[in-house]
């Protein structure tokens, strides 16, 4: 069983976040820390799974919706473009273990690589 983290907290509903979009299987709501004009956090309800790689191999369906929520929020928040970053591992910068997707869209810099 993974540790709570404060994603499993927003995805009970303990902390309250703006919601974006909302499938079955997944939640999108704007990053605290906006990194990008659009930065939101696309998350699975499910909480066992701590990085992209663990995703894809345990329900890669989750992962399919995750790029599709995150082309709706591109399509309806920017003009359709954006970029898509998965952070897998601290050591690369990941704090939050439970997978999230952020999707960055607007002008963005180079460096917006969050
Ligand atoms: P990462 O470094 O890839 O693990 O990104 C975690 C992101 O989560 C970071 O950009 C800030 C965001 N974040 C952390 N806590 C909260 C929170 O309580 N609410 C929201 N909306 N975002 C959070």
């Amino acid at each position: 069983m993974a540790e709570e983290t404060v994603f499993g907290k927003i995805v009970s509903g303990e902390i309250p976040v703006e919601i974006l979009a909302e499938t079955d299987r997944v939640i999108a709501f704007p990053d605290i820390n906006p990194q990008a004009p659009v930065h939101v956090l696309v998350i699975p309800k499910a909480t066992q799974y701590r990085n992209v790689a663990e995703l894809a191999a345990g329900d890669p369906e989750t992962l399919a919706d995750m790029v599709a929520v995150a082309q709706s929020l591109a399509d309806e928040l920017a003009d359709g473009e954006f970029r898509l970053i998965f952070n897998s591992g601290a050591g690369v910068g990941q704090t939050v273990f439970h997978v999230h997707a952020h999707v960055l869209a607007g002008d963005l810099k180079e460096n917006a690589l969050v």
